[in-house]
């Protein structure tokens, strides 16, 4: 059977940082590639999340792209910016790529079925749309897919106030817009505590609604006009270059020497001074055995604790807040960055409710029932968070020429390979997903890292005239394997946190990200092409 070329050589599904940036790469390259995207504009996370209070928590030196022409021509007024001003830096990064000819917008990818015979995607969008592509990238993002108030809570149908995930908080909405009103969060986690410093300056009353303590550090934010931005500048090459050696892709690392090396001044010397550094520094500069090591856990959740509990000044939200016991180790559930977070608890119009004493029973026509009490509310935001990590790709149907998909595939084990490509799926890649170390990164940092990979091996096997790559299966199962032993040494199973999979009932609970830091994961990309691409099976 004759059968025809796709018509593009590569389909690029999000415009997040990894997508805008194999799109500009591809088109340096002269391949055929479009990207498509549901969005309103570029941006993927930053174009979602509008909600009050978001904002970035990697510092701005390490959170863009690191061309040298981007970041030499634009101006960031912040350390850590908000979600309009990164929305104005991807459309600015558009314009100076001349990306918007090639991308397309409120359109969502609804199927891909792999057409064997032709060796090509065929990908159906929302827009009626079929696009024909040798190569499928989903660059959809850890963090993308929200999950639904109604899986959790009951009668929220029956609502009558208004209801919000905190990624889905409309474009026009202005934190002021709650003024007067009964608001309640749900969740504490990065999005919750953001949401709540904002909404609780402005609202009446405000509930939140906490199951976990976050375990929240001291963002110190700082505010810089042209001049100060343009004095940090020659500072921005040497700390880009760090990002590709450091752990978690920042400018600064985890320290090596053993914690129990250490004399107990050493080790005061350290905490201290990364507390006072702000931002992540307590925990990515922290002694590495602060994931591996109980005791140097403890001692830096004690620290945090001494110095968070100075700030609440309810003595009954103490224990909530900042428990003297641990409510998991320190650090290996995401933290986020805060910055008067303790200090809104303090305020009369804020109440905390601990749903493991006040369990919430339902929703009700006028806002929450929970344990014998009723909160009547005019809104209320769900910031309960995603199906991270694999939920993007298997809320939507990617069928393979056996008709399986990769849902079925991953409801067995969570197989695929570099965290790039699942087995059975060829030419199907994707970025930031399944064990990607993206989550432990900054966007930008595993945007380029992954990238980079991704467009090197395409271009390399189109230049050799090979139409299709999928992973093995053996090579396949080993790289799940070593990345199961490499958490079980750590203290992340110690907590239910995302990177686990275990903020979703039912999802099987296990690493689902690359644990083993940026450097390591780099090299094993690259090994592989300096092997020839052997873990592969290339036709
Ligand atoms: O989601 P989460 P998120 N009843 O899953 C609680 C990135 N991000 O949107 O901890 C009551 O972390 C849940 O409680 P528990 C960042 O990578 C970055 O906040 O499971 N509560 C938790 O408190 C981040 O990690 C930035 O016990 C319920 C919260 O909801 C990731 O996105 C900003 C509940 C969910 O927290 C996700 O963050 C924002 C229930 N039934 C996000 N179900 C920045 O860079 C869940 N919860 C600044």
């Amino acid at each position: 059977m004759q059968s025809t070329a796709p018509q593009l050589d590569a389909l690029i599904v999000g415009a997040g940082f990894s997508g805008m940036y194999m799109l500009h790469e591809f088109l340096k390259r002269d391949f055929k590639v479009r990207l498509i995207d549901d969005g309103e504009g570029p941006g993927g996370t930053w174009d979602k999340n509008r909600y009050p209070g978001a904002r970035v928590d990697s510092c701005i030196w390490v959170y863009q792209f690191t061309d040298p022409d981007l970041w030499m021509n634009y101006y960031f007024t912040e350390k850590y910016p908000g979600w309009k001003e990164l929305q104005g830096y991807f459309r600015y990064v558009a314009d100076r790529w001349n990306l918007w000819p090639h991308m397309s917008f409120g359109q969502r990818m609804t199927r891909a079925t792999f057409d064997e015979h032709g060796q090509q995607w065929r990908v159906e969008t929302s827009t009626g749309d079929t696009v024909t592509c040798r190569f499928l990238i989903m660059a959809t993002g850890s963090t993308t897919t929200p999950i639904d108030p109604a899986k959790f809570f009951s009668g929220t149908s029956k609502y009558r106030g208004e209801l919000y995930h905190s990624a889905r908080w409309p474009r026009d909405k202005e934190v002021d817009d709650l003024k007067g009103k009964r608001v309640a969060v749900i969740g504490t986690g990065a999005s919750g505590v953001q949401i709540i410093q904002e909404v609780g300056l402005v609202a009446d009353e405000l509930v939140v609604f906490q199951r976990t303590p976050n375990l929240a550090l001291p963002m110190k934010q700082e505010r810089y006009t042209r001049r100060e931005y343009d004095a940090l500048k020659p500072l921005f090459p040497g700390a880009m270059e760090r990002t590709k050696q450091t752990f978690a892709g920042f400018d600064y690392d985890f320290i090596y020497k053993p914690w129990a090396d250490m004399s107990q001044e050493e080790r005061d010397r350290i905490m201290r001074f990364n507390w006072e550094m702000g931002g992540f520094w307590f925990w990515l500069a922290a002694p590495v055995d602060l994931v591996f090591d109980e005791d140097c856990n403890r001692a830096h959740y004690d620290f945090w604790r001494r110095e968070t509990v100075k700030r609440i000044k309810k003595p009954e939200l103490v224990e909530l807040l900042a428990p003297s016991t641990p409510p998991h180790p320190f650090g290996v559930k995401r933290p986020c960055l805060e910055q008067w977070y303790w200090e809104i608890y303090n305020q009369d119009n804020v109440r905390l409710v601990d749903v493991n004493s006040q369990p919430i029973h339902e929703f009700t026509e006028t806002g929450i029932r929970a344990g014998e009490e009723e909160f009547e509310l005019d809104v209320v935001i769900c910031a309960i968070g995603f199906d991270n990590n694999t939920g993007t790709m298997t809320a939507v149907d990617i069928v393979n020429s056996e008709g399986r998909t990769v849902r079925d595939v991953w409801n067995e084990e969570y197989i695929d390979y570099l965290g790039k490509m699942v087995p059975g799926f060829p030419n199907l890649f994707y970025t930031y997903g399944l064990h990607s170390p993206a989550a432990f990164l900054n966007g930008p940092t595993a945007g380029e890292l992954e990238g980079d990979w991704v467009v090197h091996v395409i271009s390399d096997i189109t230049r050799r005239g090979i139409t299709r790559i999928e992973p093995r299966l053996d090579v396949s199962k080993q790289w799940h394997q070593e990345i199961l032993d490499a958490a079980a040494k750590t203290l992340f199973p110690k907590a239910k946190s995302w990177y686990m999979g275990a903020n979703i009932p039912g999802k099987r609970p296990e690493m689902l990200q690359y644990p083993s830091g940026a450097p390591m994961y780099r090299q094993k990309l690259w090994d592989e092409v300096e092997r020839g691409l052997s873990g592969f099976i290339l036709g």
